[in-house]
């Protein structure tokens, strides 16, 4: 019988084997490329801010029409990614639609969410119920339903995409496929489907009540998700979004995720330390959370800020991949 002591193998015999193995296609796992002890994100923390966002969006607009571009979108690209995306499964970019144009009708396999920046109230027609577009409303383009943007207003639109097409692209799971006519027929008089559309009115009211009855302390933020009322579950099956109040002052406590996390300051400002990285925000601004990286939110200005994110936490979930901790202190 052959005795682990007798296996001696010379550099040019395994160089020769791993030659072979290479030209064969198949790989030695012990050199390497098997399991991580936890989540380590290629994604860095990082802000994008809306000093430098919003000239380009408006130069975007001057440079190419929304014919050329089927979507006039800027991509936010994290710096340490090279698939050109905020973070590892869900993009974060800023689209543009100005008073008098539209973006044409089309469908994906691709979830989008929209969390309106800037206007006065376009719309979007989703499967051709019209979805008024407010700042700080959400609105919701789930898997395969068909959408179109249009601006009858007289100011530009500028809104977030929240997307997850690094997901679905890594899945092999994506289709597109444009509408026959440039946009949908609206039907007149119901009101929008409640689960394609969360108005910041709302989303406001139930955050003070909420800081009301809490009162103030580091260990109850102040925070709620987006439920989808037919569903009671998360917005849409890949993306989970919440929306945190901060009050003056308020210094969260840090934790950790197994799930990506965009957010956007919708209004106030202040910092984030995430990963021993000091983001420092101001309103509208975006910045990026990776998986499994520490974070805590700080308020330093003198009115509550408010922070919506969106994360690919229902993902993680329903792989059974997902785990929270807060940091020992
Ligand atoms: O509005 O349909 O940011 O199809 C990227 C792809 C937005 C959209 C994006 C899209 C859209």
């Amino acid at each position: 019988m052959l005795k682990l002591s007798d296996i001696k193998s010379s550099e040019e015999e395994l160089r020769e084997y791993y030659e072979q193995l290479r030209s064969q296609h198949v790989s030695p796992l012990w050199l390497g490329g098997g399991i991580s002890l936890e989540p380590k994100s290629k994604a860095i923390p990082y802000v994008w801010h809306w000093r430098d966002l919003r000239p380009q969006a408006m130069r975007a607009a001057q440079l190419v029409g929304t014919e050329q571009a089927e979507r006039r979108v800027l991509r936010l690209t994290n710096p340490e990614l090279p698939g050109a995306s905020a973070s590892n499964t869900l993009v974060a970019n800023i689209q543009i639609v100005m008073p008098g144009e539209i973006a044409r009708a089309h469908r994906h396999t691709a979830a989008a969410l929209r969390l309106i920046i800037e206007g006065k109230g376009g719309y979007t027609v989703v499967n051709g119920h019209r979805i008024p577009m407010h700042p700080g409303d959400l609105v919701l383009t789930p898997n395969w339903t068909w959408h179109d943007h249009a601006n009858d207003t007289d100011a530009p639109m500028i809104w977030l995409d929240g997307l997850d097409t690094p997901l679905v692209r890594m899945l092999e799971g994506g289709f597109y496929e444009e509408y026959d006519m440039e946009t949908q027929a609206v039907g007149e008089g119901a009101d929008p489907p409640p689960q394609w559309h969360y108005p910041m009115s709302q989303a406001r009211a139930a955050l003070e009540r909420l800081a009301a009855e809490r009162g103030g302390s580091p260990a109850n933020p102040i925070v709620l998700d987006y439920t989808n009322p037919l569903t009671g579950g998360p917005t849409m099956p890949t993306i989970a979004c919440q929306i945190q109040l901060l009050r003056p002052g308020e210094h969260t406590l840090a934790h950790r995720r197994v799930c990506c996390a965009n957010h956007h300051v919708i209004e106030g400002s202040g910092y984030s330390l995430v990963g021993g990285r000091r983001l420092d925000w101001e309103e509208k601004d975006v910045f990026t959370v990776p998986t499994w990286t520490f974070h805590e939110h700080v308020n330093t200005g003198d009115r509550p800020a408010l922070l919506f994110s969106f994360t690919d936490a229902p993902v993680m979930k329903a792989l059974e991949l997902y785990r929270e901790e807060a940091k020992a202190r």
